[in-house]
């Protein structure tokens, strides 16, 4: 683990910092808690490990901040102290430690402590990629799409400039499950899916919008660039037949493209709305893409 120190007493910090390595962990110390929250602020750090008593802000007052602060990944906090009681407990707990350890702390101690860190930092790191990602196919959820196209549009609107949106439909794809059936759709699912994430640019992303439908932001916002990026997608997807447990599959992709007005401030809805009318024109003769 990329692990952050925060303690004023330099042969503390040494010891501390010393046995940290010593179990593996990648270590960053500093002496107090106005460099902690800067180095924190570098987002590497997900456990912390912070003195109680520092001068200017002390570890309470770290920890305060650290929580208050918008982040999605999580941090653990450990907060050292030579206090020990209840108050000291509840006030450490209360300002948002996960831990308390005495001080001066004992290192087989301190070992047992970070595996029950690492256990809550996993589990978290699974729910959170969980929470953005589609099961089925690995991709971006619609939430995640969604919300980067709002930060997109944001961004486009603050720097004047525009960017294109790729509204992707699997042709007929109700035929193929009833045809090969659900399980077989799930696998054409999966695979179109990877398909399409390796038709794209470095900057380009992609998310599930619904059960057969997928949302492209394009990067740049060139019309013709955007273009080359749906028929890319359109191509790779029809070039070879889908290998299933029930046969090989064809499959076409149908897709809708807009882009925003320059320096507009065009809203999620509205562009949307302009790429499934685009894909509606597709969709007269499938396998193709409308502007
Ligand atoms: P069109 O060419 O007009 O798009 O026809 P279509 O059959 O693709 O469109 P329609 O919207 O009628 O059907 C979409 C189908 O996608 C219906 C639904 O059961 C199926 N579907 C949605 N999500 C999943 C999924 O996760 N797995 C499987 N196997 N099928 C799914
Ligand atoms: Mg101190
Ligand atoms: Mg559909
Ligand atoms: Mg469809
Ligand atoms: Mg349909």
């Amino acid at each position: 683990m990329k692990i952050l120190i925060a303690e004023d007493d330099a042969s503390s910090r040494l010891v501390l910092g010393a046995t940290l390595r010593k179990l593996g962990h990648a270590v960053t110390a500093v002496a107090d808690g106005r460099s902690a929250l800067a180095a924190w602020q570098q987002g590497e750090h997900v456990l912390l490990i912070s003195d109680w008593m520092m001068p200017d802000m002390d570890g309470l007052e770290l920890c305060r901040m650290v929580r208050a602060a918008p982040r999605l990944q999580y941090t653990y906090i450990i907060l050292l102290t030579a206090r020990s009681g209840k108050g000291s407990y509840l006030e450490g707990m209360g300002a948002g430690a996960d831990d308390l350890i005495t001080k001066p702390f004992d290192a087989e101690h301190l070992a047992a402590r970070l595996h029950v860190a690492q256990r809550i930092l996993a589990l978290h790191e699974t729910l959170r990629f969980q929470a953005m990602h589609d099961h089925l196919t690995g991709l971006w959820n619609r939430g995640m799409i969604m919300g980067t196209l709002q930060e997109e549009l944001a961004r486009a609107a603050r720097d004047g400039s525009c960017i294109g949106v790729i509204l992707a439909d699997l042709d007929h794809f109700k035929r193929i499950n009833d045809t090969y059936g659900h399980l077989s759709g799930d696998t054409v699912l999966q695979e179109t899916a990877r398909r399409m994430h390796h038709a794209l640019r470095t900057y380009d992303r992609i998310g599930r919008y619904g059960g057969e439908e997928f949302l492209i932001i394009a990067s740049g916002g060139e019309r013709s660039d955007v273009h080359s990026v749906a028929e890319r997608i359109r191509d790779r997807v029809a070039e070879t037949p889908v290998q299933t447990a029930a046969g090989a599959i064809i499959v076409t992709v149908s897709l809708g493209l807009a882009i925003t007005r320059m320096g507009g401030r065009d809203d999620a809805v509205t562009v949307i709305a302009a790429a499934d009318a685009a894909l509606y024109c597709a969709k007269k003769e499938r396998n193709r893409v409308h502007v």
